[in-house]
């Protein structure tokens, strides 16, 4: 569960305002549009950003063309996992070497499109530690609707997040959701799940150390492309719900929680960039 430190920052440079972390799984059909609309909206804002893509053992060439788009935009990383490891790694390992002051994680189908990730930036700026996008406080948000049995299984999983962890949030599974770095640093490093299901485990962990997290309503365009397959993720979900509520009867996060002392302890300075040529991290092993 202990991920390794991410290498040291030892330089004065700051860190940027925004990392935009975007988990990619085969992505080779979409991902050179989201990151034209991501470079895009962020060279519109005044401050400094950086974009890591994390390539979840794509079969495809997803590496290929990031590493193209990377030959001229210094800002551009790619982190490749050690193999298929699902989304929940994939985020984490973003996420955890990601510099910002604010990072950021998003689909790469980019279902919220990316100029939505300035509410999560203001519900942070506004005193969050944890801003998750929803797509069900504010429904009108819905562009182009799911499916009805997608909305009848999300309904469902929701209900069960609610009943089995307590978790009050309208939408647990939004692949849409920011953090303060410090907090990311802390929650990422207790999370256990590694495919779909992490999202509702950050979410109690970051109850759990009194994050404050604030839903917010965003703008949501379903892509029909989704390869999520209902019953065979859906049953692994609901495994991984249990295994959830086993860790914490059992006391697990309050251990780890506990052996931080401080969490302030836990975050790691960013990592030193050369931005004068691309990059290509990889994180063999764990997490
Ligand atoms: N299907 C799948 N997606 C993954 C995996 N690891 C990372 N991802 C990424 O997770 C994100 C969500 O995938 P998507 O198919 O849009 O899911 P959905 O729209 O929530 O059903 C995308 O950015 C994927 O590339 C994986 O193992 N399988
Ligand atoms: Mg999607």
């Amino acid at each position: 569960m202990e991920p390794t430190p991410p290498e040291r920052r030892t330089s004065a440079q700051a860190p940027p305002r925004l990392s935009i972390v975007i988990p990619a799984y085969n992505e080779s059909a979409r991902i050179e549009a989201a990151l034209s609309s991501v470079l895009a909206w962020l060279a519109s804002c005044p401050w400094e950003s950086e974009v890591l893509v994390i390539d979840d053992g794509s079969a495809d060439n997803t590496s290929a063309i990031v590493h193209r788009w990377m030959a001229s935009r210094p800002s551009l990383h790619l982190i490749r996992n050690p193999g298929n490891r699902g989304k929940g790694y994939s985020v984490r390992n973003g996420l955890l070497q990601a510099t910002g002051e604010i990072v950021l994680f998003s689909d790469a189908d980019l279902s919220a499109p990316i100029e939505e990730a300035q509410r999560l930036i203001d519900a942070i700026d506004g005193g969050a530690d944890v801003a998750i996008g929803s797509r069900w406080l504010d429904k009108q948000r819905q562009t182009i609707h799911q499916p009805l049995y997608r909305r009848f299984f999300g309904r469902c999983f929701n209900w069960v997040t609610r009943k089995v962890m307590g978790l009050p949030f309208k939408d647990t599974q939004c692949g849409f959701k920011a953090f303060r770095r410090n907090a990311a640093q802390t929650i990422f490093r207790l999370q256990t799940i590694e495919r779909w299901g992490f999202d509702p485990e950050i979410l109690f962990i970051a109850r759990k150390l009194r994050y404050i997290i604030v839903e917010v309503p965003v703008t949501w365009g379903h892509d029909e492309r989704s390869r999520i397959s209902y019953l065979r993720d859906g049953m692994q979900m609901l495994k991984e719900m249990g295994q959830i509520r086993s860790n914490s009867l059992r006391g697990r996060y309050d251990q780890a929680i506990a052996a931080l002392k401080d969490t302030s302890e836990m975050v790691t300075p960013p990592v030193e960039r050369d931005n004068s040529t691309p990059s290509v991290r990889a994180r063999p092993g764990q997490v």
